[in-house]
């Protein structure tokens, strides 16, 4: 289906998450008697389009003037919205997507083994049915960055494509379902692989050096598939980068240097949504 026909279908049932602060709706319809999302995106100004900006302002309203300040409202022309769909979306999509308050938990090893392994193993294969296409370059192909024998590297779908906000997402072919799972014996050298890869494009395409990014995965992550997330320093409020989520790759190649089943071991706190099917099933087994 296109998109065009998903949004012609579109019959709203309510707003997810209003951010105001990222300028995002998500809101949750259906299309066709099945779940769909949909997210717009105020776009960013385009520093090109300012010089004239003024003269396309027009039907200002509730204007203010005090002293030497003045504010209002108004409209310019060709106002761009970067649009998202997920169709058909998952309990689980909306779980993501859906307003609601953040737990921190602890995963203890053994919380990994009986309550984050069988998770992980219950979400169906096709909800990384995307990683697949890109990595058999049956999707996204031409967006392709770098690829070889160990990883795709590519925009991700966050990038607005500025090298300020510079989102890119390296996906492993290993299928390896997260952090959990590396080990120094057989990763240490594929993670000093992508930092080098990253670096080397980072530099070629956009002038960046290895100061102004960072690479980090989530744990957890949101589709087990192990990635890497690779942005500007100067995108200061990426989604993503909070405490109890970003661990940056090179604390994760230091960690693994100093005790190689580190990720195995370790206690990991993370924080996710309360009714993130994953903290269901935590419930009883960190109370706090
Ligand atoms: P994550 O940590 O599993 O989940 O990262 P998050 O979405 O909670 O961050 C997955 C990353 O892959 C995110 O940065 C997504 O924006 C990105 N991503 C997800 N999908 C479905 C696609 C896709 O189809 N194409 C591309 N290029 N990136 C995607």
């Amino acid at each position: 289906m296109h998109t065009q026909a998903i949004l012609q279908a579109f019959r709203f049932e309510r707003v997810l998450l209003n951010d105001a602060r990222t300028k995002i709706i998500y809101v949750l319809g259906q299309v066709e008697e099945e779940a769909c999302i949909l997210s717009f995106e105020k776009t960013r100004f385009e520093p090109e389009t300012m010089a004239l900006y003024t003269q396309r302002l027009r039907g200002l309203e509730q204007e203010v003037e005090n002293n030497i300040y003045r504010w209002a409202l108004g409209l310019v022309d060709r106002d761009e919205l970067r649009l998202k769909v997920i169709y058909p979306a998952t309990a689980l999509h909306i779980a993501k997507y859906e307003a609601q308050p953040r737990i921190l938990l602890n995963e203890r090893a053994q919380d990994y083994q009986s309550v984050t392994l069988p998770y992980l193993q219950s979400i169906p294969a096709e909800r990384t049915q995307w990683v697949q296409n890109i990595l058999h370059g049956q999707a996204e192909a031409d967006r392709v960055i770098f690829r070889d024998a160990d990883l795709v590297l590519l925009p991700d779908m966050k990038w607005d494509g500025s090298v300020e906000s510079l989102y890119w997402v390296a996906l492993f072919h290993q299928p390896l379902p997260s952090l959990r799972s590396l080990h120094a014996s057989s990763h240490l050298a594929l993670l000093q692989h992508v930092r080098t890869v990253c670096y080397r494009l980072l530099s070629e395409r956009h002038g960046l050096t290895p100061e102004q990014v960072r690479l980090f995965f989530h744990y957890p992550p949101s589709y087990y598939h192990l990635h890497l997330h690779v942005t500007a320093l100067s995108f200061a409020d990426a989604p993503g980068i909070q405490v109890g989520q970003a661990h940056l790759l090179d604390t994760v190649i230091a960690n693994l240097e100093l005790c190689p089943d580190y990720y195995q071991k370790v206690t990991l706190p993370f924080s996710l949504g309360q009714r993130h099917p994953l903290a269901l099933r935590f419930q009883g087994v960190n109370p706090t």
